[in-house]
């Protein structure tokens, strides 16, 4: 299996390539001569038992990382937990699942067809997190799941993929917080998620986050190529905790408006 550093390589070159290509233009607005620290990566998936939540995390606690926080987004219907590495150089890691058994008898009908196809073979090593879709779909398909849940849909399209890479504020001497970094990059033609408001979070929860609106990217379907939301950046600043370290958990009320960044 790939080292950590050469997992993260092909996942960067994927959300580049596929999900996220502006992600070039945020690194050259945002670089102060020496390379970003990613904090995170995120990625996302279906909630059942062949390619849940616990498959995407195989290959990143075989690299020696750890379970910590877990959350829960009850009307999105998602479930969601992070992963520390020991190393702390190597990014956290978030995997969220959709909690498949709670969504309409349609839904749960076309996504159990989804992952059918997958063939478990494919599913071992670290290689299928960088692979897209392992299943064949529609764009009346994807429509009808983007009805539901924008987050099914999202998954159903793209497949596996980070979603996004977050640049950690804290090493930045341009920027003190997220605000300064939207404003740098809305100079430049991006637009930043508003949802909640532009910045999610303060020093009171140990983090602040704030995040582009997803790149629209071309996706190939067996009918026709459609062009929809992919990747997207985010930015996050770490506090101190009273015990001296910096937090390195997440917070779910600002996790919930990060996750609509796709919408
Ligand atoms: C994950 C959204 C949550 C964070 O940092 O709170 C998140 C997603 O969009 O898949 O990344
Ligand atoms: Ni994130």
């Amino acid at each position: 299996m790939d080292s950590g550093q050469a997992l993260f390589d092909k996942l960067w070159q994927d959300y580049i390539n596929r999900l996220c290509p502006s992600a070039h233009q945020v690194h050259a607005l945002l670089e102060e001569g020496q390379p970003l620290i990613n904090d995170h990566i995120a990625l996302r998936t279906f909630g059942l038992p062949k390619v849940g939540l616990e498959v995407l995390a195989r290959p990143f606690l075989a690299l020696g990382y750890q379970q910590k926080g877990d959350y829960t987004f009850e009307a999105k219907k998602l479930n969601a937990c992070h992963f520390e590495h020991p190393d702390p150089l190597m990014p956290k890691v978030f995997i969220s699942e959709l909690m498949v058994e709670q969504c309409s008898p349609a839904l749960q009908a076309i996504v159990h067809k989804l992952v059918t196809q997958v063939d478990a073979s494919s599913l071992t090593g670290s290689d299928f997190l960088h692979q897209g879709r392992l299943w064949d779909i529609d764009s009346a398909t994807y429509q009808a799941l983007a009805e539901e849940s924008e987050y099914a849909s999202w998954v159903a399209a793209h497949g596996y993929g980070a979603n996004h890479f977050t640049v950690s504020v804290n090493q930045l001497k341009a920027h003190d917080h997220c605000q300064s970094v939207n404003q740098k990059l809305r100079d430049n033609g991006f637009a930043i998620n508003e949802a909640g408001g532009e910045v999610k979070g303060d020093a009171s929860v140990y983090l602040e986050q704030s995040s582009t609106m997803a790149d629209r990217v071309p996706v190939v379907f067996p009918d026709g190529t459609q062009t929809i939301p992919g990747g997207f950046y985010e930015f996050a600043k770490r506090y101190v905790l009273p015990n001296g370290e910096l937090y390195q958990g997440f917070v779910a009320a600002s996790a919930d408006k990060i996750f609509e960044s796709t919408h």
